[in-house]
């Protein structure tokens, strides 16, 4: 089947900023529809959001030049491709397009028809977006699909809640859960007693952008208290059931060469940081750790990956940019074991698999991660399930544009039956079973 006509249209994501939708139709009735995400704490060497800057509009925010750019140049030149060939599709935009960050047409622009496309390809094909997804990534048709373990923010800080913790995001991650049914419920039963930890406190129980709490601590190191308790009063044993991740973002807190946090009004080097994490480690659940450092400081990402003797998962997120150039330099680096993977910070659907199979290929894992900013489009569901990666960053369970991925992988699950298993997590906690 081949490409009909392309739509776009401006609308809102989940912070209220505009955002990009694309609509393929396949004929004048068959049509499908992508809407991107947006990040606040966004990598250097990502490809270019576009917006208008028109600070009248939305504070500069709207996103008309790229609706004009589908509609005008995109749309015409993609008109009687084959819908089904991803490949092409995206490597037409980039060729349209012509810089080396999708900086004329917009990475908004691009992913929106690249996503949009790839929808349309599971229906010209007659299949469920994640097993056209799937297909696309060469899953071999007998093998299990491979169920994604959440590692779930239930704590929100940084850029995404603005008075909380400097680190952005504390996650649980239910290392022990059978099946992805049962660790949203683990999930969602641990965010229900930090509801009653933080309401105990006196704070208001306000969620940030990913729809974790967003409580006044005192310390960086307090929301780990908060989850353990959490953790202790439903039951579970930390390190065994539930582990814990943090995802720093800590090139937003890095200033004159030192890391900044402010609630302590601590301005560490590099080593101290890895100290303070790595003696957390010894006394927290910790299994995975993303963006430790700043984006460009691959030489301590490199220092404290070899310091935690590679027990536990290091993640690059705005270090890689999910961008293979880059995680090549990583690799060569031996800087992180783990690729975050967002679709919008490279801007296509093949550049995006691409670079998940660069990272597999060379035994790093990957996780599929939301933006903080989202649509109601469960995109990173489908997407992970297919890929089979084993991880997914999708926020709390709060928030219906979050709750959204979690609905959608739980339907998958069920509609799949015996044909889903649930990964298993790929490192286990410096501490099991030790409370604090
Ligand atoms: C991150 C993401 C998503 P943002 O840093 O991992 O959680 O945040 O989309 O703001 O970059
Ligand atoms: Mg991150």
């Amino acid at each position: 089947m081949n490409i009909f006509r392309i739509t776009a249209q401006e609308l809102l994501d989940s912070r209220g900023n505009p955002t990009v939708e694309a609509t393929v139709y396949l004929d004048r009735r068959t049509k499908v529809s992508a809407m991107v995400p947006s990040g606040a704490s966004t990598g250097k060497y990502e490809a270019v959001e576009l917006r208008d800057n028109e600070p009248q509009r939305y504070h500069g925010k709207g996103v008309l030049k790229a609706v004009r750019n589908i509609n005008a140049i995109i749309a015409p030149a993609l008109i009687g491709f084959d819908v089904t060939d991803q490949r092409g599709i995206d490597q037409k935009m980039i060729e349209l397009d012509g810089t080396e960050n999708k900086s004329r047409l917009g990475a908004n622009a691009i992913l929106a028809v690249s996503i949009a496309c790839l929808r349309a390809g599971a229906i010209a094909r007659g299949l469920q977006f994640y097993e056209y997804v799937a297909e696309l990534f060469g899953k071999p048709l007998h093998q299990a699909y491979i169920m994604p373990i959440p590692l779930i923010n239930v704590l929100n800080g940084g850029k995404h809640a603005i008075g909380s913790s400097d680190i952005q995001e504390y996650m649980i991650v239910p290392i022990g859960a059978p099946t992805f049914e049962e660790a949203t419920r683990w999930a969602a039963e641990t965010f229900h007693h930090l509801k009653g930890i933080i309401q105990e406190r006196g704070w208001p129980t306000t969620v940030g952008d990913e729809g974790g709490y967003a409580p006044p601590v005192e310390s960086n190191e307090e929301p780990l208290k908060l989850i353990m308790e959490a953790i202790g009063r439903v039951g579970f044993r930390p390190g065994k059931d539930m582990a814990i991740a943090l995802d720093l973002a800590a090139s937003e807190f890095y200033e004159d060469g030192k890391y900044h946090l402010a609630k302590e009004d601590l301005h560490l080097t590099a080593e101290e940081l890895a100290d303070l994490l790595l003696d957390w480690m010894g006394r927290y659940p910790i299994v995975s750790i993303e963006d430790p450092f700043d984006e460009e400081d691959w030489e301590s990402f490199a220092m404290f990956k070899e310091r935690t003797g590679n027990r536990i998962q290091v993640v690059g997120d705005d270090l890689f940019v999910t961008n293979p150039a880059r995680v090549k330099i990583g690799i060569e680096r031996d800087a992180a074991n783990c690729v975050l993977i967002k679709a919008n910070q490279i801007g296509t659907i093949t550049e995006t698999l691409d670079t998940i199979r660069l990272a597999l290929d060379n035994g790093l894992h990957a996780i599929i991660s939301h933006r903080s900013g989202e649509t109601e489009l469960p995109f990173e569901a489908d997407f992970s399930v297919g890929t089979g990666v084993g991880q997914v960053k999708i926020g709390s369970v709060s928030r219906s544009e979050r709750v959204a991925e979690y609905n959608e992988l739980m339907r998958i699950e069920r509609s799949l039956g015996g044909k889903a298993v649930l990964a298993i997590f790929p490192f286990g906690a410096a501490m099991p079973n030790k409370v604090v």
